[in-house]
């Protein structure tokens, strides 16, 4: 088997399973193969150079995470700029949100020129590249003009959105044709595919050649859509270990009889965290049954707080929970409660299993894992019902889970008033099936599907 380089944004220790995400999804190969994973160190070197950076390399079992610092005018071009302030908005459908006009694009082709001359000289000519999100489109372009002839594929992680919502970001033309320098191109839905076959014809005038291969800017690609998954015996593993128990236990102690709601995300406006806690509110208005015996947590850990339209969600969502406990509350009954934090990993399953409804409802989300979690998480023999957004790709695979329009207030807290009152045969068939698909497009058949198409592909 060829070595596997990982290329990410960030780079985690796959040693540690506590780092969830990415690691435990290549720890696997990236241990077989000696492998090689790297990206930025998380280090910001205030004043230092744009375009330089010092390479750390360090031993993680048998694999090594090479890694590089930013200059501050780095960062805040490339990261919080234009990966973070145009893509992620634009690839979610935020245009009203993206800032196009800053001139962050030359921050991003910098430190993407920086990460492929830094690697290169890591590289062996059997080696395997996986590249990863939007923070790193150019960077096979950059290496094949450095001369790299490597295999190289690259995984989306978020939504890739419609052709014409494409060409509102200035430098679309150039940014899809990077994607040509790729071997293969991952997308996590067939929508996602879609999208992308449709722009190659309808902006670069090209043909795709089958379903999954296009040829345009005289390269030939191969896309596919690989829906990732998360690791099932590791989460069902920590749902059953000593911490979770007692997350559930006390958890369950504190809400008594009461019928728990919970969203779990990081506090980003993709997540429709604000939707969601209107449609709870539109509950205990239409439903009042629910008043003093349904309790929403919505626990949203912080992120990318100097981003200002984080801020903005942040102090819409205080203000709405507040109002909320302010209208409906009592002495003895907070509807919602809201916790500003990221909860430790192994807690999480404990939280999910105490769940009577859980509410993942983004606008627009790549995937959204904490639906296949809380799957995960259920007692097969009393399971709670999942409430998920047909906008996220999850919904693609997750048929049996109660799909919602978030943006309609009214029919979300209609879909949670059927998911408070389905009986418990139904609950139990629907998570039977939930959890089978999530079962069998875990994340290591993710990351096996992803890697024997790039072995295949091109040759
Ligand atoms: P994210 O947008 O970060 O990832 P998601 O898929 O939901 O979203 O993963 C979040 C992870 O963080 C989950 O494992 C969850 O348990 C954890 N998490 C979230 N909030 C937490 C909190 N408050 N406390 C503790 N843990 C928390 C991007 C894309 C997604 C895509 C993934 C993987 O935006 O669409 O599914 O990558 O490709």
């Amino acid at each position: 088997m060829s070595r596997l380089v990982v290329v990410s944004n960030r780079v985690a220790d796959p040693r540690k399973v506590a780092a969830g995400g990415l690691a435990v999804a290549l720890a696997e190969t990236l241990n077989e193969t000696g492998g090689l994973w790297f990206g930025w160190s998380g280090n910001i070197v205030e004043g230092g150079t744009p375009g330089e950076g010092e390479l750390h390399t360090q031993q993680a079992g048998p694999a090594t995470l090479a890694t590089v610092d930013l200059s501050r005018e780095d960062h805040d071009s490339y990261y919080q700029g234009y990966s973070n302030g145009v893509l992620w908005p634009v690839f979610h459908y935020r245009v009203d949100l993206a800032d196009f006009d800053a001139g962050y694009i030359a921050g991003y082709r910098r430190v993407n020129q920086m990460f492929a001359r830094k690697l290169l000289p890591l590289l062996k000519d059997s080696d395997t590249i996986w590249v990863h999100d939007y923070h790193l489109i150019p960077l096979a372009a950059e290496l094949r003009a450095m001369g790299c002839r490597q295999k190289i594929g690259f995984f989306l992680h978020t939504p890739l959105p419609p052709p014409l919502l494409l060409a509102t970001i200035p430098q679309q033309d150039w940014l899809m044709r990077a994607l040509f320098a790729y071997d293969l191109v991952g997308f996590q839905s067939e929508v996602d595919l879609s999208h992308f076959a449709r722009y190659v014809e309808t902006e670069a005038g090209a043909q795709p050649l089958d379903r999954h291969r296009f040829r345009a800017f005289g390269s030939t690609l191969e896309a596919r859509a690989f829906p990732i998954g998360i690791d099932v015996d590791e989460f069902a593993a920590l749902t059953h270990a000593q911490e979770a128990r007692d997350t559930y236990a006390s958890t369950r102690e504190e809400y008594k009889r009461r019928r728990l709601l919970m969203g779990v995300d990081r506090l980003d406006y993709s997540k429709g965290i604000p939707h969601r806690v209107r449609a709870f509110r539109e509950l205990l208005a239409q439903y009042p049954e629910n008043r003093h015996s349904a309790t929403l947590i919505q626990i949203a850990s912080p992120s990318r707080e100097s981003v200002d339209a984080y801020a903005d969600i942040r102090r819409e969502l205080e203000h709405l929970c507040g109002s909320i406990n302010g209208d409906y509350g009592d002495l003895d009954w907070m509807p919602v409660r809201y916790i500003h934090r990221t909860i430790a990993r192994k807690r999480l399953p404990g939280l999910y299993r105490a769940t009577q409804v859980g509410l993942v409802t983004p606008l627009r989300d790549g995937m959204n894992l904490v639906a296949k979690e809380f799957i995960v998480a259920q007692d097969p023999a009393d399971p709670g019902v999942l409430v998920l957004s047909r906008f996220a790709g999850a919904a693609e695979r997750l048929k049996e889970a109660l799909l919602v329009n978030p943006y309609d207030t009214h029919g979300t807290a209609q879909v949670i008033q059927q998911a408070l009152q389905m009986p418990r045969e139904e609950r139990q068939q629907r998570h039977q099936k939930l959890l089978q698909r999530v079962r069998d497009e875990d994340v290591h058949w993710w990351r096996r599907s992803f890697l024997q198409a790039l072995a295949a592909a091109g040759g």
